[in-house]
């Protein structure tokens, strides 16, 4: 049985302001631009037939004009590849939109706002979809589509956000029972960040590859593409990590430490341990834990400089407590003292029962509790 070459990518937002890491934002811009050029290298060196653009290519429609020029040259530069790209919610299709212009190059295929098919007969696929007109899309744009063509691959590219049955969302609802219904072999979809696996309903197949690079501490972590075969009612995709830099989020405990220098020195080390010998090369949100002297105050300002020194980009949050005696808290009149009380019978019967995890959850409970009290409960949002 026949199968075609796919790469699946989105969201890349090529083109956006990069607030959370201020000093690193024109060099990020640059890398973006590169993890782009990346993908069509990969296409070229790996004989893929279709590059599939699932939405937010660009961040919006007032772009500068050197980005989106460099994009079109890239795509230039594909031999075999025919690129398809779904306009999404912060490229949808408008008069000033990048990919409006008549300029791309042939082998691109930038889908309009109404349903379409383009059939390629002679290499045995058909692609379809439609972009976003605005940037919300309310009505499922999937079930608007044409119908498969049972004698080729069909493929099907879409910005859209995954909903249970009965679910809405404004950004074009899209569902498994519309999914399986489609008859479609791979669906290629845009818009979630985060990647998701592969997944079939009845013969059709679907996931979100996230974005091929992060831009901030709500992208987390490897990122990249999908690629591999399609065939009638088969696929074949394998994640590829393709990001020039990893977004990482990094708990360092350093109740141990009493000095600027040895708090640096646990914060290395715990990044080498994590990472390898590339670890200075990522951004780094480090969260400091742990418990540390009421006579030492931390210097969270040198500290962060001195990392800064060492590592591409790193910013500090201060989750430490201050230790204090709890023997001594118990020993209170206060609601505080009460608390320490009861928590502490609590993790010595515990204790004495051999119930290890039960103590070290109560011991867990009684920390957050102390942290409640100096108001320094915060979530947060990895
Ligand atoms: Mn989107």
């Amino acid at each position: 049985m026949r199968h075609i070459k796919i790469l699946h990518c989105a969201d890349l937002h090529l083109g956006s302001e990069l607030s959370d890491i201020p000093i690193r934002a024109q060099e990020r811009k640059q890398e973006l631009l590169r993890t782009f050029r990346k993908i069509v290298t990969i296409c070229n060196d790996e004989n893929v037939d279709l590059l599939l653009i699932a939405g937010d290519l660009f961040e919006g429609s007032n772009i500068d004009p050197q980005t989106v020029q460099s994009v079109k040259d890239y795509l230039h530069e594909l031999d075999h590849t025919i690129t398809v790209i779904a306009p999404g919610n912060h490229d949808y299709v408008s008069i000033d939109s990048p990919l409006a212009d008549d300029d791309w190059p042939e082998q691109t295929i930038v889908l309009g706002d109404g349903p379409q098919r383009a059939i390629f007969a002679d290499r045995g696929f058909a692609i379809y979809g439609a972009g976003f007109r605005s940037t919300y899309v309310d009505q499922p744009l999937l079930p608007q589509l044409p119908e498969a063509d049972l004698d080729l691959i069909n493929i099907c590219v879409l910005h859209g956000d995954l909903v249970s049955e009965g679910g809405t969302s404004r950004y074009n609802p899209v569902t498994e029972r519309q999914l399986a219904a489609s008859g479609y072999d791979y669906v290629a979809l845009g818009h979630i960040h985060k990647r998701s696996p592969v997944y079939k309903v009845s013969q059709t197949s679907y996931a979100y590859p996230g974005c091929p690079d992060g831009r901030g501490f709500d992208e987390l972590d490897e990122k990249g593409v999908y690629i591999g075969t399609v065939g009638k009612h088969n696929v074949d995709l394998t994640f590829r990590n393709i990001c020039s830099r990893m977004y990482l989020a990094v708990e360092a405990d350093i109740s141990d430490c009493s000095s600027e220098p040895e708090i640096v020195r646990t914060i290395i080390s715990r990044l080498e341990e994590l990472y390898g010998s590339e670890y200075k090369n990522n951004y780094y949100k480090i969260i400091l834990l742990g418990s540390v002297s009421e006579n030492f105050t931390l210097p969270l300002q040198t500290i962060q400089d001195n990392l800064n020194e060492r590592l591409y980009f790193a910013k500090l949050i201060d989750n430490t407590r201050i230790a204090i005696d709890l023997e001594e808290v118990a020993t209170e009149n206060s609601l505080k003292g009460i608390f320490v009380r009861k928590m502490m019978e609590r993790i010595e019967e515990q204790t004495a029962n051999d119930n290890l995890p039960g103590a070290n959850q109560l011991t867990k409970a009684l920390e957050w509790g102390l942290r409640a009290f100096e108001s320094e409960v915060q979530l947060i949002d990895y």
